[in-house]
């Protein structure tokens, strides 16, 4: 998988070498490349010369902050996107990012991140690409503002990364882990068996692995039941939300 991220923060992805991505890296499953949107800023649209490589102005109807500038971002990503690549647009107004959606965009030959700042990029970007063809995506990590697609951009990363054709070393894990099954995963102890007064439960020691297997299910349904129970009523989130 081809990754690219385009932002105005580039060193904030220097992190990328150090998260869970190194080893998919290391593996040569997945190529990284971090590009400046300031890049494509120094030329206006008139085609003049822009020292300060502005990237943003005022909305068209008015309101508070900046929006990002389609002929900034069109020259960056006519440079970046390929064939078949997939544009993710990290915006608390898109669609959920789930487990579902990072398995999806697993198998993509190439995503390309586009971190917008301030009140987000001119709407007309996203239009564009879907018409040109391209999946585009404009998506949410959940009901809450951060000041830009950066931090999003990073966790959709590891999310989808980690989940990479042969990335894992254990396939398995992926299957039992929180989420694969709709619920969130059961609660997990190791060594010592006592600690502060506090047992890991009997069942685990048993050595039944029929049991261990019924208590952990049971574990993860009031789990679920108690902490999302939007989870087991998906019905609650209306019926456009159901499916990718
Ligand atoms: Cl994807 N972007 C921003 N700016 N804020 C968010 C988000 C994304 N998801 C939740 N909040």
């Amino acid at each position: 998988m081809r990754l690219d991220i385009v932002t105005i923060f580039p060193e904030f992805f220097s992190a990328l070498d150090v998260s869970l991505l190194g080893k998919a890296r290391a593996a040569e499953l997945v190529e990284t490349n971090v590009h400046d949107l300031r890049d494509w800023a120094a030329i206006r649209a008139d085609g003049t010369p822009d020292v300060h490589r502005t990237v943003d102005d005022s909305p068209f109807g008015g309101g508070a902050g900046m929006v990002m500038k389609a002929d900034v971002w069109g020259k960056a990503l006519d440079d970046v996107l390929e064939p078949g690549g997939v544009l993710v647009v990290p915006t608390p107004a898109g669609v959920p990012f789930t487990q579902a959606l990072a398995l999806d965009l697993a198998t993509a030959p190439q995503l390309v991140f586009a971190c917008g700042r301030y009140e987000g990029i001119d709407a007309r970007v996203p239009e564009h690409y879907a018409s040109a063809g391209f999946r585009v995506l404009e998506v949410s990590l959940g009901d809450y503002v951060l000041n830009g697609g950066e931090v999003a951009a990073f966790a959709m990363i590891e999310a989808v990364t980690r989940l990479i054709p042969g990335f894992m070393g254990n396939a398995q894990s992926i299957v039992e882990e929180s989420h694969a099954d709709g619920l969130l995963e059961y609660p997990s102890y190791t060594r010592p068996a006592s600690w502060r007064g506090l047992d890991v439960p009997e069942v685990l020691m048993s050595g039944h692995h029929g049991k261990i297997e019924k208590w952990r299910h049971e574990q993860s349904e009031q789990r679920t039941r108690e902490r999302r129970p939007d989870l087991l009523s998906p019905d609650l989130l209306g019926p456009d939300l159901l499916a990718p």
